[in-house]
């Protein structure tokens, strides 16, 4: 038994949130959250860039069902490196409410990459934030890709806004569908029709195979809590583009918070001021997650 001791700056997630004012429709999937630990059974991974605090499955299961999802797709954190079993475990006790989105390196097997999806696994993902991970050289990555492919797995891609110009080239020649992660992190300071979010929007509309997950107002946020006003109008822009590939979620336990623990309950209610009608809200929250990760339930 390993014990891990928590950052000290680090944030744990609020201990009591807010029941939401937003009545979310049965069905709802949130689809971007993570585990973590416990770190005594799933020990944290030896190249980690932090440590949390512990945030193990059954905490998750109890925010889904105070915040009204009937879902969780559960993406692999930094912080279990490409050790899955944290996330696999979760998967196994979820009574199939649970999909997940792993981290892989070219020395998975086979076998391996089979007994992730038999657990629920329909993705990997690609970490590009340099504060996260070494990221993996192009060549394993596009290896990567390419032996998920029979699978019918998509990659999830997680990168800043500052960073797309160069990245722009090596994106497009993914293939399969490719999830962004958080919108592509846009400095929401900036303008909605300025040239540095107008690139992702360029390569939203010019690559169908894309979709993007419009969480994190509290990461983005310049302005702060409790309404995360300055990233509405980035969010809802997509959610109105693109509303056939967008995702959302609550980035429960929030890694790497610097200001606040997020109150999850107004992170449901921010839902409500991107997705502005019952129909947009569907997609968002029911029909699209459910084709990307329980296409076998989807008529
Ligand atoms: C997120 C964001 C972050 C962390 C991770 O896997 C992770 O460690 O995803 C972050 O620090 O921005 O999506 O949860």
């Amino acid at each position: 038994m390993t014990s891990f001791t928590m950052d000290p700056t680090w944030i744990p997630f609020h201990p009591t949130p807010s029941k939401p004012r937003l009545v979310l429709p049965p069905g709802a999937v949130d689809a971007h959250c993570h585990v973590f630990g416990p770190g005594d059974v799933f020990p944290y991974a030896p190249e980690r860039k932090y440590t949390p605090c512990d945030a193990p499955k059954e905490k998750l299961w109890a925010l889904r069902d105070h915040l009204g999802f009937s879902r969780n797709v559960i993406v692999q954190a930094t912080c279990h490196g490409a050790d899955n079993r944290a996330l696999v475990d979760a998967l196994m006790h979820a009574n199939g409410l649970a999909r997940g989105v792993a981290t892989v390196t070219r020395r998975v097997t086979d076998d391996e990459l089979r007994a992730l999806h038999e657990a629920g696994v329909r993705g990997v993902r690609f970490n590009f934030v340099k504060r996260l991970v070494n990221a993996l050289p192009r060549d394993e990555l596009a290896e990567i890709a390419a032996r998920i492919a029979p699978l019918g797995w998509h990659i999830v891609i997680y990168f800043e806004a500052a960073e797309l110009p160069e990245l722009y080239d090596f994106f497009i020649g993914l293939p399969g569908i490719v999830v962004v992660d958080h919108m592509g992190r846009p400095d929401v300071s900036k303008t909605v029709d300025g040239p540095e979010f107008q690139l992702f929007v360029k390569l939203m509309r010019e690559h169908g195979n894309f979709w993007s997950k419009v969480t994190c107002p509290e990461r983005l946020s310049v302005q702060g809590p409790p309404d995360y006003d300055d990233v509405v109008p980035f969010a809802r822009h997509i959610v109105e583009a693109f509303p056939d590939r967008v995702l959302t979620g609550t980035d429960w336990p929030h890694p790497n918070m610097t200001t606040h623990a997020p109150d999850d309950g107004k992170l449901v209610d921010f839902i409500g001021r991107i997705a502005v009608t019952d129909e947009l809200r569907r997609k968002l929250l029911i029909d699209n997650p459910m084709r990307l990760y329980w296409p076998e339930e989807v008529l």
